[in-house]
């Protein structure tokens, strides 16, 4: 499978993330994306290539040019506050909550942190922008190579992308790479795209994105917002809205689901996604599902992964991975080429 890898993600590296009133190590981390490419090595499953940069234009497909600028010169305001900064992650503090103006940018830099993100869960680093943006390359790259004839590619980019909206950051994600995919091959002449998020956590960002829209289908699987993040958003009424109304499917399972509650959410999605007729389909792959995982409360097993690849290849359409959410470190390479490889051999 041909893989676009972002050689720049280990320039986005949190010191700490705040987890109920401390600063602990942050579970994103630049392990996760080398010991996938580390598997992929190791199992021989196709070239890893790296991504030509694509135009800001093709980022504002999906994301305000608000929120681009002030992602892009964070850090340098950042660093204007205090040169002392550069020693330390920036997080934000305050947020407009509903009530609140959210059309006026504040000046304050603290104050547009608030503005543009929704948590406090995700540091915004030197190199986060430059990674980011790397990220979102492999995206686009990813989608683009499927108009070449590939079956199946893979984005294997961090900082993940499924929470992020287009004007917002959070759950340690900033570019929407699985909006960026879909949107790339509906601009590339595809008509309808699916999206499948099986993440542990709702893709909150991704449904936001294509909510009111019906060339694109989001099916998330994932926990129970009322007790899991994101919280706010992920319940099984939120249909679509508008021109969107019945393109959105939530499978929220409940926190401790067992495997097969897991793969009949799966196929509940995939023949929602059949229906639709999508002339591709881009996967957001997380893996904290597994039942190692350090944040997450689903069971999955390593070799329950081979079997997600299959049933996602039986939907017999071009496909993108892109890599979401999975802190089991050990396990990650095995348990994400263990999807892709599942596919290859299925397809
Ligand atoms: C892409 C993705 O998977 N983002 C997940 C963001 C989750 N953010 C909330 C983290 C809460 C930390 N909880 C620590 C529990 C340790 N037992
Ligand atoms: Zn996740």
């Amino acid at each position: 499978m041909l893989t676009f890898f972002n050689e720049h993600h280990g320039q986005h590296r949190g010191r700490y993330e705040i987890f109920r009133g401390e600063l602990t190590p942050c579970f994103e981390k630049p392990e996760r994306a080398d010991l996938v490419v580390a598997e992929l090595g190791r199992r021989g499953l196709g070239q890893i290539v790296t991504p030509h940069g694509v135009p800001l234009v093709s980022l504002e497909r999906i994301h305000t040019p608000r929120y681009l600028h002030f992602l892009r010169s964070a850090w340098s305001d950042w660093l204007a506050l205090d040169p002392a900064n550069a020693g330390k992650d920036a997080f934000p503090s305050v947020w407009p909550i509903r009530g609140m103006r959210a059309d006026i940018e504040p000046e304050n830099f603290t104050a547009r942190m608030g503005l543009y993100s929704m948590d406090s869960g995700t540091p915004l680093t030197a190199g986060t922008w430059i990674a980011a943006k790397t990220g979102a390359d492999c995206a686009v790259n990813a989608a683009h190579a499927l108009r070449l004839g590939e079956r199946g590619t893979f984005a294997l980019t961090r900082p993940p992308g499924h929470h992020a909206g287009a004007d917002f950051f959070g759950g340690y994600c900033f570019l929407n790479n699985a909006a960026l995919a879909a949107q790339h091959l509906l601009d590339d002449g595809a008509r309808r795209v699916g999206i499948l998020d099986i993440d542990y956590h709702h893709g909150n960002g991704t449904q936001s994105i294509f909510y009111a829209r019906n060339d694109v289908l989001c099916a998330s699987i994932h926990a129970d917002p009322r007790a899991e993040y994101p919280f706010y958003l992920g319940h099984a009424d939120e249909t679509g809205e508008g021109a969107g109304a019945g393109y959105n499917m939530n499978v929220p399972l409940p926190k401790g689901a067992s495997q097969a509650q897991w793969f009949a959410a799966l196929e509940t999605a995939c023949i929602k996604l059949a229906s639709y007729g999508p002339d591709a389909l881009v996967v957001s792959l997380g893996v904290d599902t597994f039942a190692g995982d350090p944040l997450s409360h689903f069971a999955l097993q390593s070799a329950d992964f081979l079997r997600i690849g299959e049933r996602i290849a039986h939907l017999g359409l071009p496909t993108v991975f892109v890599l979401e959410g999975g802190y089991a470190v050990a396990e990650i390479g095995i348990n994400v080429v263990n999807v892709l490889e599942g596919f290859e051999t299925a397809a």
